[in-house]
């Protein structure tokens, strides 16, 4: 495959596995896990024919490890990221001190006044390292940085998870455990 046609099939794959499977015809199981075979046969059905080792392809160089197949490669799932609902049972994890989220300029009065919210997802998605981060705050806007006092808020009584791809994830970080830039 090129890269330009892995990275189609990935956003693709994106689509369908953590917003809209009905899109070719799939449901995901509670935890949003798919049997392989299901997923290529209703991609094929909907022309975007697959092999097997296209898919183990995408899942190995997906740049943030979005997929993951289970240990007997039967199944796969989008690691974070989803709208629909599933359980994805990522375990609880105590943060490191500081977490990093990357935003846009144009929402930081709404942040200042009602905290990160998850908006569409399941959960905030913050980052232990700030390249990544500023790259995601871009995509909406002129970047900025925002350092979450993760440690602080652990303390304080907020859950925090920790999925395979190394994204951190918690429910809401109220405004004052953010650190806004000048
Ligand atoms: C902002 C990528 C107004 C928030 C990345 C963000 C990430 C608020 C946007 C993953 C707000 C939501 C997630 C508030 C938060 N008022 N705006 N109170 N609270 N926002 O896409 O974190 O490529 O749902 O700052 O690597 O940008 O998809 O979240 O700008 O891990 O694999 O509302 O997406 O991964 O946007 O990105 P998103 P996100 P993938």
């Amino acid at each position: 495959m090129t890269p330009k046609q892995l990275v189609s099939h990935s956003k693709f794959l994106s689509l369908v596995l953590r917003h809209e499977p009905e899109t070719i015809g799939i449901t995901l199981d509670s935890a949003g896990w798919i049997a392989v075979e299901d997923l290529l046969a209703a991609l094929a059905a909907h022309g975007r024919a697959l092999t097997r080792s296209d898919l183990e392809e995408i899942v190995r160089t997906s740049d943030k490890q979005r997929f993951a197949l289970c240990p007997d490669g039967h199944r796969i799932r989008a690691n974070q990221g989803h709208s629909i609902e599933v359980e994805l049972g990522h375990a609880p994890a105590v943060p490191p001190e500081l977490l990093y989220h990357g935003t846009a300029a144009q929402f930081l009065p709404a942040i200042r006044e009602r905290g990160l919210c998850k908006m569409q997802r399941h959960h905030v998605h913050l980052s232990a390292e700030t390249e990544i981060t500023l790259k995601v705050g871009a995509r909406r806007g002129r970047p900025v940085l925002l350092i979450i006092r993760a440690g602080d808020m652990h303390r304080a009584g907020h859950a925090f998870f920790l999925t395979p791809n190394q994204v951190w994830l918690t429910d809401q970080v109220p405004p004052e455990f953010i650190e806004f830039p000048n």
